[in-house]
């Protein structure tokens, strides 16, 4: 095709936006974990990647997107993560950085809050548009699935391979979701008080419908993960409170969240692969 003079230029100095669909998207895989798998295979694999980061070359990306996982003894599930959301990520051509927030000690595990620690830890170095909060153990298996945000909160794990690929319930919101710096913001980020395992999730949904927001899924086909098995981890136990926070959120989400979460940051680590923020926690009062 024939450009201009002035075409070039313009090509040279302002790079265009990627398009809308990828051209790199695959569709459905089958996928594989080797049990050998090691953090030096993942890197050789992903010389482009720096610092956890990476963005494409060719196009400026619809959205910067910060992937957050907390994360606790969980090493092997993350290399199989690492793996497979490095490649799937450059296929959608955006400009990401993956985050790995670590929570130090053994005090009970508190996954809502860790992700609030990795947003204020995400915004601190980087203008990102959307965050994607994800569990270390589920692998995406359609690229069709956009990590980006939209003008209503996603929840992105419409299926998993153990449930039969089946939503677990409506208003289901756990796993993996997709927020805008607007949207998590306007609901103050996830309460920090969910210790041990379970409702954090259920408590996000209720702050984002309280906001007059639409939790949006993409279509069944392609929403659709392999979780890693696993059983339940010593330190999440099953939160006991749960059913008693959860009929509380209207009443303490403003007071409860990104501007009440407080922590110990112990170290930001820049990884070749991703961004490793460790905290620590004390108990819960
Ligand atoms: C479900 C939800 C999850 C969360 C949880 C209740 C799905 C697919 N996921 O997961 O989003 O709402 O219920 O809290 O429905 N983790 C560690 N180390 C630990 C414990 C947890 O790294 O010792 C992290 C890890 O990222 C894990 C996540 O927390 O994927 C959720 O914990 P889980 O996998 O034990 O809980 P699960 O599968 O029931
Ligand atoms: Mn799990």
């Amino acid at each position: 095709k024939a450009m201009t003079t002035v075409e070039v230029h313009t090509v040279k100095f302002t790079m265009s936006h990627c398009p809308a669909l990828s051209p790199y998207l695959q569709g459905p895989s089958k996928l594989k974990f080797k049990a050998s798998l090691t953090l030096e295979e993942i890197q050789k694999e992903n010389p482009q990647v720096a610092k956890g980061r990476h963005r494409p070359a060719e196009c400026s990306a619809l959205q910067r997107v910060a992937i957050l996982i907390p994360h606790r003894n969980r090493e092997k599930h993350l290399l199989y993560l690492l793996e497979h959301l490095h490649p799937f990520l450059q296929r959608q051509q955006l400009d990401y950085g993956i985050y790995v927030i670590h929570q130090a000690g053994n005090t009970k595990f508190n996954r809502a809050k860790l992700l609030n620690v990795g947003y204020l830890e995400a915004v601190k170095e980087e203008n990102w548009d959307c965050f994607i909060f994800h569990d270390v153990d589920l692998v995406p298996e359609n690229d069709l699935n956009m990590y980006t945000c939209d003008n209503q909160p996603k929840h992105l794990v419409v299926g998993r391979n153990n449930t039969g690929y089946r939503l677990r319930y409506q208003g289901y919101f756990g796993g993996v979701t997709a927020l805008t710096r607007d949207q998590f913001s306007k609901v103050n980020g996830f309460s920090n008080n969910y210790w041990g395992w379970g409702g954090e999730d259920d408590d996000l949904r209720i702050r984002v419908e309280m906001q007059k927001m639409r939790v949006m899924r993409p279509s069944p086909d392609v929403g659709k993960y392999t979780m890693i098995f696993h059983t339940r981890d010593r330190g999440n136990e099953e939160n006991g409170e749960r059913m008693k926070l959860l009929r509380q959120v209207s009443r303490v989400w403003k007071t409860d969240g990104l501007n009440s979460c407080s922590y110990k940051l112990l170290s930001v680590e820049h990884n070749p692969l991703y961004i490793n923020v460790t905290v620590d926690f004390s108990m819960p009062p």
